[in-house]
């Protein structure tokens, strides 16, 4: 089977819902991350992607109730709820104004007590201070959520956050869109049509977006070759999406924290079936965060082209019982690629070059070697 999906990667051939369960089941690991890397490759030689970013979660207040968040409070009163007051969101950013990030990714609860201004004077708020910087901001389950609660369309939501500074989405809240699962582990919440139709709204204005995937609980295989097919099938229509960024299920403190966290060996896995199933998304994304900076490292062999940025600051996973750091250094993160045997290059959130950084002689390892051996000469 393997062989005949080959074939038709390399003829640039459409691979289907079999091929997809069939690299999925396939036993030859490295031989799927081979024949992703090969796609890979083709579409980005060596470079690998990063940004200078933060995440501002200005509020964990949430209407629904996923079973995988650890992160959400139902109610504002309750312990460990917290809404940041406008002035401290930004001053997240103006803290980091000496050495600024190009981006802020905001996610947030779905807070039924706030006013729709509080979101559009956020956005202001952080254009004011630093008018270049690029906002991702509000999931397509936020954007719904908007809409539902202050009776809007989702275009009307998505021009009114534009005109305050809104510049793409990201893509959270994707979970898996199967019916089924989507109802059991996240039932209040955008279905997956509302979801893609949000996005579908935002690539008619012309605005880019993300769309993620969480696995590794109580999906299947089947939901997961689901999942990517809509996304595929929405670019194909529509062409707004930048990356796809499956999301390794962390289970600590939600209600699916009896469930095994995937190894290292699915999260390899799934990355590979996606970049080879996505033929039409330029960007697969290994989100450090997620996977840990030593398995996203390894997964820039295995089809992935993006690492996502310095970050700082995020708590989603930190709920979750993630054992990767809260933040990685510019230089740490140039470290990670070149020591994969890649070409770092620095990206604003829409890919634009900012800087390309030369690729590592040899491994550092080797390096270090070659050093200490010129010292002792
Ligand atoms: O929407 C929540 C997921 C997402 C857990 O667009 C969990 O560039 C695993 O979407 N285990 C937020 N995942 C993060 C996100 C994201 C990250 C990086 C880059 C981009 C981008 C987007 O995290 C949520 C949800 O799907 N999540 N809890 C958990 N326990």
């Amino acid at each position: 089977m393997l062989d005949t999906i080959r074939q038709k990667v390399r003829a640039g051939e459409r691979l289907t819902f079999d091929d997809g369960m069939a690299l999925f089941l396939e036993p030859d690991l490295l031989a799927v991350g081979q024949l992703a890397n090969e796609v890979r490759e083709k579409k980005h030689g060596d470079r690998t992607y990063f940004n200078r970013n933060m995440r501002v979660e200005v509020t964990n207040v949430c209407v629904a109730s996923c079973l995988f968040c650890s992160f959400a409070k139902l109610e504002a009163h309750m312990p460990g709820a917290h809404t940041m007051t406008l002035e401290e969101a930004w001053h997240e950013l103006e803290v980091r104004m000496d050495d600024p990030p190009t981006e802020v990714h905001v996610v947030n609860g779905l807070h039924p007590g706030l006013p729709f201004s509080y979101y559009e004077d956020l956005l202001k708020g952080f254009k004011r201070i630093k008018p270049d910087v690029h906002l991702k901001c509000f999931t397509g389950v936020e954007i719904h959520f908007f809409a539902q609660h202050y009776g809007m369309s989702y275009r009307e939501v998505l021009e009114r956050l534009r005109a305050a500074g809104l510049d793409s989405l990201p893509g959270g809240g994707a979970e898996i869109f199967d019916e089924d699962v989507r109802s059991r582990i996240s039932a209040d919440k955008a279905t997956a049509k509302e979801y893609l139709e949000v996005h579908r709204v935002a690539h008619a204005m012309g605005m880019r977006t993300n769309i993620t995937m969480l696995y590794g609980h109580i999906e299947t295989f089947a939901h997961r070759v689901d999942h990517i097919l809509r996304v595929r099938e929405l670019q194909d229509e529509t062409n707004g999406l930048q990356a796809f960024i499956p999301l390794a299920f962390h289970p600590d403190g939600n209600g699916m924290k009896n469930l095994p966290a995937p190894t290292a060996v699915d999260d390899l896995r799934t990355l590979a079936v996606s970049r080879l199933m996505l033929d039409n998304v330029d960007h697969i994304k290994a989100y450090w965060v997620s996977l840990t900076p030593d398995v996203a490292q390894i997964a820039l062999r295995f089809g992935a082209d993006d690492i996502d940025g310095t970050i700082v600051h995020e708590t989603i996973y930190k709920a979750a019982g993630t054992r990767s750091p809260g933040a990685l250094g510019y230089n740490e993160l140039v470290r990670l690629i070149r020591e994969a045997g890649r070409i770092p290059v620095e990206r604003d959130t829409l890919y634009n070059v900012v800087r390309e950084h030369p690729r590592a002689e040899a491994p550092e390892a080797a390096m270090k070697v070659k050093e200490r051996n010129k010292r002792l000469a």
